[in-house]
């Protein structure tokens, strides 16, 4: 049998490998995954929102857009005191409302006189803006903007002159305050308002009015690293509520021509997104510290407590979602000291949870791993490196992996993550845990995603066993961590 037969049987055999010498081709993505911009988002987890405007000083969760800007009147404003307490909560970027619904800028705009240059906070030429993103950059964290696409202000909204204004502002945005991480172009549209006097009801036709494709390529062209979030993305979506959870199943993939604003089965796919979506569009979960969106002393004791932000924390970044937490600075400018002693508290709860991984020096064993080659071997699921990964040849799609702690342990957290540039795969898994001389299943799950981490009640154990029961192609898992 000559060279040549021998390299047929060799290709045959291996199918998969890309010689005879053992190389072994990695697993192909599974369509769509995230582009680079994306992966930096979804590794940002948790951040900042802060609703800031005349509302702040009317008592207001939607502005008329008749506000006097003179009530704009902030007495200690420091918006230091802010950033210094969102980083050391954990929180990694600040997402401002520069204009809210109101139409109110918080900046010093070229085009409205609705701006803070008409208020007296610092005689008038305050830029909140400025000093935010300012104040981001000196404590490390990113900055993005709130732009509102309703402005009840505005005498020229519902007409093209609008589209106009509200581009020229977003120029604005993205050209003055340095390097932007998010857009976030809010869904609520239209309705009543001041508009320059009118005082009306104006209904604006939300796929057309807007030309959002043409909105969205001034966000690329000027700051071209900026994730777009909307109801329906164009880079993250809209998690379909506004209380703080993604879905359990959780797929980062949708397809945008299937969401329709405003119906409820709508709100049902963006929370759970759509194992056969055409597109990445992770899920967003945005969700405000109080009831409101807005201050208001009202809600001072109304401050969530640090057990259910740990609780959204669980359902929104421990399914694969990003948590966007609104903090809403009161008629000072300074955020409120329940918030930030919540703030602190939550932060204390997620440090002592996540202290040790227990994952981190146990030994990983697989009952398949891909080709045999050490490359895609079950320990680097816990080699520290993101980059590595377990995986199984193409043809398996459960596979079982096991984590011998080396002495009984308590176990209270399982914390999971796919290697999300080849593609979000996981559909089913489940754990177990080894007890009394047996596997006793503790947990069952659907999606895994960039994170999923599953609580379980104290367990006792030395080893478990997370089994992959049904993946869209074979599991490709970079980390797993224990608690
Ligand atoms: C909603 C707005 O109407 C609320 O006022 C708030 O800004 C929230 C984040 O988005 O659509």
């Amino acid at each position: 049998m000559g060279k040549f037969y021998l390299l047929f049987i060799c290709a045959g055999i291996t199918g998969l490998f890309s010689s005879c010498s053992g190389n072994v081709i990695p697993p192909q993505a599974v369509l769509p995954v995230p582009n680079e911009h994306q992966l930096a988002w979804h590794e940002l987890e948790q951040y900042a929102f802060v609703h800031f405007t005349t509302n702040t000083f009317t008592g207001k969760e939607w502005g008329y857009g008749d506000e006097q800007p003179a009530i704009f009147n902030p007495s200690a404003f420091d918006a230091e005191q802010w950033a210094k307490n969102i980083k050391e909560a954990g929180l990694k970027a600040l997402i401002l409302t520069c204009k809210h619904h109101d139409g109110f800028c918080l900046w010093q705009s070229k085009y409205t006189e609705h701006s803070v240059k008409n208020s007296p906070f610092m005689g008038g030429g305050g830029d909140v803006v400025k000093l935010v993103s300012d104040a981001c950059r000196k404590y490390g964290l990113k900055f993005g903007i709130y732009l509102s696409p309703w402005d009840r202000n505005s005498a020229e909204y519902g007409s093209p002159e609008y589209v106009t204004y509200y581009r020229n502002q977003l120029r604005e945005l993205l050209s003055n305050y340095g390097e932007i991480c998010e857009v976030w172009f809010d869904g609520a549209n239209g309705g009543d308002g001041f508009y320059g006097g009118a005082v009306e009801a104006r209904k604006i036709d939300n796929a057309k009015y807007y030309d959002w494709a043409n909105t969205h390529s001034i966000v690329r062209e000027l700051a071209p690293a900026a994730i777009m979030f909307s109801d329906a993305g164009p880079d993250v979506r809209w998690c379909g509520n506004e209380r703080g959870f993604a879905g359990e199943t959780n797929w980062c993939t949708i397809s945008i021509d299937t969401l329709f604003p405003g119906k409820p089965q709508t709100q049902k796919l963006l929370n759970r997104g759509d194992e056969s979506g055409k597109s990445w569009v992770p899920a967003e979960v945005d969700v405000s510290i109080r009831p409101g969106w807005f201050y208001h002393e009202s809600e001072d004791s109304k401050v969530k407590t640090p057990e259910k932000l740990f609780s959204i924390y669980m359902e929104s970044v421990g399914r694969g979602a990003n948590l966007l937490l609104n903090i809403p600075p009161d008629q000072r400018g300074l955020l409120h000291d329940n918030d930030i002693q919540a703030l602190k508290d939550w932060k204390k709860l997620i440090d002592r949870t996540f202290a040790v991984n227990l994952a981190a020096k146990a030994k990983v064993k697989a009952d398949s791993y891909r080709g045999k080659s050490k490359v895609y071997a079950a320990g680097n699921v816990n080699d520290g490196d993101r980059e590595t990964y377990w995986a199984t040849d193409d043809s398996v799609t459960s596979a079982c992996l096991e984590i011998d702690l080396g002495k009984p342990q308590k176990v209270s957290y399982i914390l999971i993550q796919e290697y999300i540039r080849l593609g979000q795969r996981v559909k089913s898994f489940n754990i177990e845990v080894w007890q009394d001389g047996g596997w006793k299943s503790v947990a069952n799950g659907t999606t895994v995603g960039y994170k999923r981490i599953v609580g379980i009640p104290p367990t006792e154990t030395q080893k478990l066993r997370i089994n992959i029961t049904d993946a869209k192609s074979c599991p490709v898992i970079s980390n797993v961590e224990i608690y």
